[in-house]
């Protein structure tokens, strides 16, 4: 009989009895992993926190109280007991749930999330909006032990520690950020988990006192006590106690007997208090407990084996952009490569296992990373910052304002520019074209294919300045690439089709889909030339121009928001050039927050493909000569002299 089955709300959990609770961790367990390896999604954090989520539902009166799941990438086990279990196969999914927390979903989705770090001070703020409005409600925020690491959580640990308010943050430590958790707190945690701390500091005491000779044995006992009495109380959370919180912990967050009761406690106590759970990744599913890091967000898979459904037939953008960069690190020794906790996603792993020692791991701290970038740039060292168009969004000042100022040779590799499908919203790399061409002194550019991305590379890698490559999540196309990867002149496109009528100026991956579109115009008696931009910024001036002159029309098409970004650019050149003459369209991504869905199908709704670009040109063409038709009619209607005017 399924117990789950019976769950529609946390209400109907409180009316269990919690001996039921292993088993409906067991079956959650079973739906997660169902529902997973059909879908893909966070496999591994999910089934490390499903006896939390139980017990917190449990205790806690949600959706009064208020849970925030930092990043929220651990969620599933809280969707299935919140009234979302039976959508939950649409994880993921164009349409679905989303993979993450979204209030547009449920009231029992407190803070909307994705990005790591966030969850202390969104808690934070609805402890004293709480405060502000007299109200009595629990706030409890759940972060990880990688999210620990993030500079806005360690603001927001500040700012709530000194203010003193009750607040409950909950430490999910299972030591794994994606791949094994990096840096000095989390080898502080690692010790509090392990004893070691506690346990270094009694042998050192022990092995002193015991070179006294007679008193020492006597003086062992006393001190072993005190250390007894000091460990739980004062030792493990050393930290947190520092800042302002009082530490319980750590404790199993699989057992039930640990956990229900410490969480009891907690709940009830005064001021901010941090509880430290230790959780293994990946538990109850045997493959993600041997390959957490490959579990932590994964394709579908055959849940039998644990092998991806589906094998890549060809290599990823991501693989290509790091081999290219490993060979230029062959060549030149100032090269380094920096991820923010991302080594796997952004390929690094290929350039540490010939580089270990010139790759940093920094954990999830963008903001460091872009700035320590800086400080190797300006002592003349060549570092690469290999990082998603999305987190980039986080470093936005430290390019401005440490890189860029003082034009240093930082090399941005941005990955998963554009759609990037299921982790939707807030995993979309919309905006880099837009918030980088702006910056003084940075160059953009983003490839139409592989073969250009491994020159691009190289380019990047030359260059004297803040430059970036951003190109696409995915399966590149399998052009023919070059034996040699050479540097590509900066600010100069290419001129990829001739026509007379429309100009499509294209950047990154939808070149070849505006190519296929043009040529399907061009075949219909529509003259059509393509461009390939390369450079959002310089811009080809010279070569925009020269085509803005021979054509009536000309459409840009991005993978990215309309405003601001490459087809902005064009405009206030054509601008800029008092350009006359011609009709413009910009195609790319709408002034709003893209939906999650598989990346072709986004690219169809938002007209990127070549079918999309081709109905454009075609809307365009008709709709402005039906326009200007119309226009010409009312005019000659109402000033019959309108027609000589034209004429004279
Ligand atoms: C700002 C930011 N950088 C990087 C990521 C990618 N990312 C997603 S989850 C994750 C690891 C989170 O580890 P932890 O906080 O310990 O949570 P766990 O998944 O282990 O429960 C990372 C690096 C992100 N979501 N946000």
């Amino acid at each position: 009989m399924s117990i789950l089955k019976n769950i529609n709300c946390p209400a109907d959990l409180k009316r269990m009895s919690p001996d039921q609770f292993p088993a409906l961790a067991r079956e959650i367990r079973e739906q997660i992993i169902d529902t997973v390896s059909a879908v893909g999604g966070h496999l591994a954090s999910n089934l490390g926190v499903v006896e939390l989520t139980i017990a917190l539902h449990y205790l806690l009166d949600t959706p009064t109280d208020k849970i925030v799941w930092d990043t929220s990438n651990q969620c599933y086990a809280h969707k299935l007991l919140t009234g979302r279990r039976e959508r939950f196969h649409t994880l993921r999914q164009y349409g679905g749930l989303s993979g993450f927390c979204k209030r547009e979903e449920s009231e029992y989705d407190t803070f909307n999330a994705g990005h790591a770090g966030t969850g202390v001070s969104a808690a934070f703020g609805m402890v004293e909006a709480r405060d502000q409005m007299g109200l009595k409600h629990k706030i409890v925020c759940v972060v990880g032990d990688g999210a620990m690491t993030a500079g806005m959580t360690l603001e927001g640990l500040h700012h709530a520690g000194g203010m003193g308010k009750d607040f409950v943050v909950i430490l999910n430590d299972n030591q794994m950020s994606i791949s094994k958790n990096v840096g000095a707190i989390s080898a502080y945690l690692n010790r509090t988990i392990t004893g070691e701390f506690y346990g270094k500091v009694r042998q050192e005491t022990g092995h002193l006192l015991g070179k006294i000779p007679h008193i020492g044995s006597d003086i062992q006992r006393l001190a072993r006590r005190a250390e007894e009495l000091a460990k739980g109380a004062i030792l493990p959370g050393l930290l947190f106690e520092e800042l302002g919180f009082q530490y319980s912990g750590p404790i199993d967050g699989h057992n039930f007997d640990h956990l229900l009761p410490t969480l009891e406690n907690v709940l009830k106590m005064k001021g901010p208090v941090l509880l430290h759970v230790v959780t293994k990744k990946g538990l109850g599913y045997e493959p993600a407990m041997k390959n957490p890091v490959w579990f932590h967000a994964c394709p579908p898979f055959v849940r039998e084996t644990g092998a991806a459904a589906k094998k890549a037939v060809r290599p990823s953008y991501t693989a290509i952009a790091i081999e290219a960069l490993i060979k230029q690190a062959r060549q030149d020794k100032r090269i380094v490569a920096i991820t923010a906790a991302m080594c796997e996603g952004t390929g690094l792993t290929a350039f540490e296992k010939e580089f270990p020692d010139r790759l940093y791991d920094v954990g999830i701290a963008e903001q460091h990373a872009v700035t320590f970038a800086a400080g190797l740039a300006a002592q003349g060292m060549r570092p690469v910052v290999a990082i998603y168009a999305t987190f980039l969004q986080r470093a936005y000042d430290q390019v401005v304002h440490d890189v860029a100022t003082q034009n240093l040779p930082v090399a941005f590799l941005i990955d998963r520019g554009g759609l990037v499908a299921e982790d939707g919203t807030t995993h979309h790399g919309a905006f880099d074209y837009a918030y980088l061409r702006h910056v003084p002194n940075m160059i953009v550019m983003a490839p139409k294919d592989e073969n250009e991305l491994q020159h691009m590379v190289k380019t990047a890698l030359q260059h004297d300045g803040p430059i970036s490559v951003r190109y696409p999540r995915g399966i590149s196309l399998g052009v023919k690439m070059d034996a040699l990867p050479t540097a590509l002149p900066i600010g100069k496109g290419e001129l990829l089709k001739e026509g007379t009528e429309v100009a499509i100026i294209a950047i990154g991956v939808t070149v070849w889909q505006a190519y296929r579109a043009a040529e399907r115009l061009s075949r219909e008696g529509i003259s059509t030339a393509v461009v390939n931009a390369r450079f959002v910024k310089p811009l080809d001036h010279e070569l925009i121009l020269e085509v803005a002159k021979r054509v009536r029309y000309i459409v840009t098409v991005e993978e990215g928001c309309r405003m601001g970004g490459f087809g902005s650019a064009v405009l206030e050149l054509l601008s800029d050039a008092r350009v006359t003459g011609v009709t413009t369209k910009i195609i790319g991504l709408p002034d709003w927050y893209i939906e999650q869905g598989p990346q072709d199908l986004l690219r169809e709704r938002y007209g990127l493909t070549a079918e999309g670009i081709y109905q454009s040109v075609k809307e365009l063409v008709s709709g402005v000569a039906a326009a200007t038709n119309q226009f010409r009619e009312t005019l000659s209607a109402n000033y019959p002299s309108y027609g000589d005017e034209q004429g004279s």
